[in-house]
């Protein structure tokens, strides 16, 4: 499923035409590939325009090419289409935690009973399952399979009403010391309608008054999920959604996407016939995968790293022009340096990195092992110390010297690196012809 994108995202990195050139040519890439899953067409308009004019209007942090940029926007624009930052989370909040399942016929209830048995047994759970299918030869006995492959308890009945089966199922499977409780349901029916199918599943839900309400979607039906979920929900809100055969499709795009538009969350994916394959759903993996795990992990923590040099470059300015200096503002000095190197736009602006200090008669060069030891001392300072270095004494130097794993004189050396910038930007705000030629002012 969108197998084409990984190649999309290559390609584009790969450079070739100009940026803007290439941008267009991987947003057609992206819309044909969303549009063979499946995906709603309107859905792939807005994304497009979403992301096209993110890329016109953001700039990215300096040390970003705007080709990881606009990759980085992609892959922020896709994971909200299919489901947002937050992985759902599938642990049972309370005890027992009963699951209903529903969804209309060979959806795969019942294998998916048996997967999520396997699930939470796995993760400690006592698990329960309840058939209350009276409809479908042969489910009883499929369920009750499933249940011992797991370690899990079952209660079934041949006949009778499927609510009245529920009940009792729920309440002998909790007496026997179940934490996590599914209710399969059936999905055929002697009226074969899904109107009656659904009446079924509300009798059952006022029965057991389930803490979780999962629709099972598989994942042929593509973008055609967003009106069933919407069918299903007004008569028995939906909790969450469950998309099965994941594996078998190339409209896995269609339904993931479908699904999260209707503001429902996919919390499982299954992905097999083996009681294994099912795996909990999380957007930000699923995107990553689709447009190749390896590239976007990397790329994607080369523009954190990015930002956070940024927000720290802006610390620095901040102190200095307001003429206050601390061990955090070395500290942020520090790493924009190791960072960003000498000939970056950092250091043009910091005319502290560049002024030379002197240290009794030895000059003090920043180099990498330099600057590595000074931001150990400073790791192993106290709050008040960082803000306020000044109460540094003998005693302080010899346990933030042992803490650090340096010597009480690289201690020393960092404290007079510290004065002597201290010294240098109370000189600038003094002076501010000097700030301004600098262009360290506010607003320049
Ligand atoms: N490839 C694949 N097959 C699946 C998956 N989940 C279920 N199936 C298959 O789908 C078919 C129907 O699965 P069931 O679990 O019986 O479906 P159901 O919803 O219980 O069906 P009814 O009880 O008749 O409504 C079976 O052949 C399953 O093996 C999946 O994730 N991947
Ligand atoms: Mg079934």
């Amino acid at each position: 499923m969108l197998e084409g994108l990984r190649e999309a995202v290559r390609k584009f990195l790969g450079g070739g035409s100009t940026y803007k050139d290439s941008v267009e040519e991987f947003i057609r890439d992206l819309q044909r590939e969303l549009i063979r899953a499946d995906v709603n067409v309107a859905l792939v308009k807005r994304l497009s325009d979403a992301i096209r004019q993110r890329a016109l209007e953001q700039e990215p942090p300096p040390g970003v090419s705007r080709r990881d940029w606009f990759l980085k926007i992609v892959y922020e624009e896709l994971v909200k289409v299919f489901g947002g930052e937050e992985p759902p989370s599938v642990e049972p909040r309370k005890v027992p935690w009963v699951i209903l399942l529903v969804g209309v016929q060979g959806s795969g209830k019942t294998t998916t009973a048996g997967k999520l048995a396997r699930f939470y047994s796995a993760r400690g759970y006592r698990v329960g399952l309840v058939e209350t299918d009276t409809y479908r030869p042969g489910a009883l006995e499929q369920l009750r399979t499933l249940a011992q492959m797991s370690g899990a308890l079952f209660y079934g009945e041949p006949a009778g009403r499927a609510e009245e089966i529920a009940s009792r199922g729920v309440k002998e499977l909790e007496s026997r010391g179940a934490q996590v409780i599914i209710v399969d349901t059936a999905g055929r029916h002697g009226y074969g309608d899904e109107q009656a199918l659904l009446d079924e599943m509300r009798r059952i839900a006022d029965a057991v008054s389930p803490d979780e309400v999962a629709l099972v979607v598989d994942a042929a039906i593509g973008q055609r999920a967003f009106d069933l979920a919407r069918r299903f929900h007004e008569a028995t809100p939906i909790g969450t959604i469950i998309v099965t055969k994941l594996d078998g499709t190339a409209k896995g795009g269609g339904v993931l996407s479908a699904v999260a538009a209707t503001g429902a969350r996919v919390k499982f994916v299954g992905t097999g016939e083996k009681v294994d394959e099912l795996e909990p759903f999380d957007p930000q993996g699923f995107v990553s995968r689709i447009m190749g795990l390896g590239d976007i992990r990397s790329l994607l923590e080369r523009v954190r790293e990015a930002e956070a040099e940024e927000r720290a470059v802006k610390v620095v300015e901040e102190d200095i022009e307001k003429g206050r200096v601390n061990m955090r503002t070395i500290y942020a000095q520090l790493k924009s340096i190791r960072r960003l190197g000498p000939l970056s736009r950092v250091l043009e602006m910091l005319p502290l990195s560049t002024l030379p200090v002197k240290v009794g008669d030895e000059q003090v060069k920043l180099g990498e092992e330099k600057i590595n030891k000074w931001l150990h001392i400073i790791e192993s300072m106290t709050y008040e110390e960082l803000d306020d270095p000044d109460i540094i004494d003998r005693s302080r130097m010899r346990r933030i010297a042992v803490g650090s794993g340096t010597t009480v004189n690289d201690v020393k050396e960092l404290l007079a690196y510290y004065k002597s910038v201290k010294a240098v930007v109370k000189r600038l705000k003094r002076d501010r012809s000097l700030l301004r030629r600098f262009g360290l002012q506010a607003g320049e």
